[in-house]
């Protein structure tokens, strides 16, 4: 199982859009094992982009970022990272499928909606700059058994 680090961003919070992103990923089969609303320093917002740090848009990504309050989620499942970035959409709400998160909720060439891991290696260290090991809960879900097919003994 994986888990990867979404972040409803500011515009996402402030729309009032929470409520519904996260029915798309409970509905999917995700589980939700860690959730938080956070107002984002300065510095965590560094750290968490600093593969973007020479780019144009740095500046205002984290002037975004931090503006006002986000909701940070652990979501747990089989191939999590990779559903994820799918359910989401290209990054930009004007260029996203419809279907996916960005390509129904938003048109906006620079406020985007969400965050989501795009790798094993970005999931690990993204999920421990925002949450700390106890606020990731491993717990058991009563429907489980019946959102994967465990037979084989693993998840299908
Ligand atoms: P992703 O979020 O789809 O993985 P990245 O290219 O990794 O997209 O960029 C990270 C974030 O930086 C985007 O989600 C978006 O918030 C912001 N960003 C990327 N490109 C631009 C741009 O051209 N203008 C403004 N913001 C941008
Ligand atoms: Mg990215």
């Amino acid at each position: 199982m994986e888990t990867t680090l979404i972040i409803l961003k500011p515009d996402a919070v402030q729309r009032g859009l929470m409520g519904r992103i996260i029915s798309r990923f409970e509905d999917k089969g995700l589980q939700v094992v860690g959730c938080k609303m956070m107002q984002i320093s300065q510095q965590l917002a560094a750290t968490h982009y600093e593969a973007h740090q020479a780019k144009g848009f740095y500046a205002g990504l984290v002037r975004f970022m931090t503006s006002s309050p986000v909701l940070v989620l652990a979501l747990r499942g089989n191939g999590a990272i990779t559903i994820c970035r799918n359910m989401m959409g290209a990054t930009f709400g004007s260029k996203a499928n419809p279907g996916t998160i960005r390509g129904d909720f938003g048109v906006s060439n620079s406020f985007n909606l969400i965050h989501g891991s795009d790798s094993p290696e970005a999931a690990e260290r993204e999920l421990k700059l925002f949450f700390t090991p106890g606020e990731v809960l491993n717990w058991g879900r009563a429907g489980e058994a019946w959102v994967y097919d465990m037979s084989g003994g693993k998840p299908e």
